[in-house]
This record gives C-alpha cells, structure tokens and sequence, in this order.
C-alpha cells in the first residue's frame, strides 16, 4: 500500500515538473517580448499577442517567497530649476499698527507767539516793617518877617512836626531816616527883594531870588528832592545883606517850609544780620 502512493506521488511530481518546465519556457519569451516593446521595436504583426502576461500564472503555479523588507529611501534628489512669477495676487488686508516709535528729535525753535492777555493780580503782600517805623515829615511856618540873614530861618508856626525831626531851636531838618527826602517851600516877599537858599550841611543846594514890587506882595518857591544819611541837616536861610531879607509872613501871609521821607534806605536782610 505504501509502496502504490509513493509510485503514484513520482508520477505526479514528474507532470508537474514537465509542465513547470513549459511554462518557464513561455515566460522567458513573454519577458523578451516585453523588452522588445519597451524598446520601441515594432510589433511583428497584426496576429502578434501583445496582451500582458498573467502575472498571476507564475504566482500560482510557483511556491510564493516570502515578501522582502522595503529598501531604504533613495537619496533626495537635486533642487528644480526656479519656476516662472505666478499671476500677481489680490490685495491683502489691512495690517495691524505697528509698535510705536520711540520719541523723534528735538526740533527748530519756533517764532514768538502772540502776546497774552495780562494775568490776574497778585496775591497781597505780607505787611512791612516799614509801615509803623519809617515815619518822617514836617511843616513849618513863619509867624514873622525873618529878622535875621545868614543863620538858618527859624520856623516858629507848625503844621505838623509829629517825630519833631525839624528842631525850631535850631532852625533845621535833622535826617534820623536814611533814604530820599523831597523839600519845599512857598515864601512870601514883601517889603524888600528876597534871596534864600536851601542848605544840606552847610552846603547851599539851590537859590531863590525874588525882587519885590512896590505896593505888591510876591512869592518865591522851591523845592527838592535829597538822598540824606542819618544825622544829614537841611535848612533854609537868607544870603547876603539885610537887603535879601524879604521873607514875610502875618495873620494872612504865610512862609512854609516843609519836607518828608519818600522813601527809607530800607537794609537788605543782609545787612540786617
Ligand atoms: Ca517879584
């Protein structure tokens, strides 16, 4: 029994080997063919079988391999040339603002504005120390004709002598407030020409001459303005002979003389300490 299938097992290996043997035969032609037409050789004929081969037919009558592992990746092939400029595209949106730029150059000085309008008043100010202490004015008269010439003219009648600065012991202004002083007087001349100076230390600033006019009553003035020092003296006086002394004064005639500080010679607070 045994023996009946091996001899029946050779037989058909032998078929099967005799018609593997055609086959591989037909195959190696169909491969020549196959070569030929990608050659570009012409095919034989009209009756010439062009079909493609059956891959299957190999496969099925051949023991299949088991698949191979995939080759490794080529490597990458040279970059193309560059290609033509496409159509040119829409316009696109709006971008968003960009970050802000730091802060420019200084520029040019620009011409002067127009003038403003003036600016409301100040603030008052604190009160001085000059209001209460830098007092300083006197007005003086004549009840008399000046019965002397070239002394200092006695004022006897006063007007205001508060700080009692004109001494009518002396006749004089004495200066007990450094700064500026105005001076004036307004005379009456009656009877003989008058000539007066106004005298600062012993030193005659200014002159008034009158010349009397029979049967009138004249009137002789001036004035001044003096930067004095403390313990400074300012009178008037008559000058020259007994002829001068014109200087008149009665119940409805006066002769004055007056003065006042305009302003002190206030220290600075440097001075002041
Ligand atoms: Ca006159």
């Amino acid at each position: 029994m045994t023996l009946v299938w091996k001899i029946l097992l050779g037989i058909l290996l032998i078929g099967r080997l005799g018609q593997g043997q055609d086959l591989l035969e037909e195959d190696l032609k169909q491969i020549a063919m196959d070569e030929e037409a990608e050659e570009g050789g012409e095919p034989e004929g009209p009756g010439t079988d062009v079909s493609q081969p059956d891959d299957r037919q190999p496969c099925a009558m051949w023991m299949g391999g088991v698949p191979g592992t995939p080759g490794h990746s080529g490597q990458p092939g040279r970059d193309g040339r560059d290609g033509h400029d496409g159509p040119r595209g829409e316009k696109g949106d709006k971008g968003e603002a960009g970050e802000e730029g730091g802060p420019g150059q200084k520029g040019d000085v620009g011409p002067a504005g127009p003038r403003g309008f003036p600016g409301n008043p100040g603030l008052k100010g604190a009160r001085g120390d000059s209001a209460l202490s830098y007092h300083s004015a006197f007005s003086v008269g004549l009840k008399e004709l000046v019965p002397a010439t070239n002394v200092p003219i006695r004022f006897n009648k006063f007007f205001y002598n508060d700080q009692h600065h004109y001494d009518d012991v002396s006749g004089k202004f004495r200066c007990v407030l450094p700064g500026v002083y105005f001076f004036t007087y307004h005379l009456t001349v009656y009877t003989k020409d008058a000539k007066v100076g106004l005298y600062k230390n012993d030193k005659a600033i200014m002159f008034t001459y009158d010349q009397y006019q029979e049967s009138n009553v004249d009137q002789a003035s001036g004035s001044v303005i003096l930067r004095l020092e403390a313990e400074d003296e300012v009178w008037l006086q008559v000058y020259g002979d007994e002829g001068f002394g014109g200087v008149y004064a009665d119940n409805t005639n006066d002769s004055t003389f007056s003065g006042f500080l305009l302003y002190p010679a206030i220290p600075t607070p440097a001075q002041r300490r």
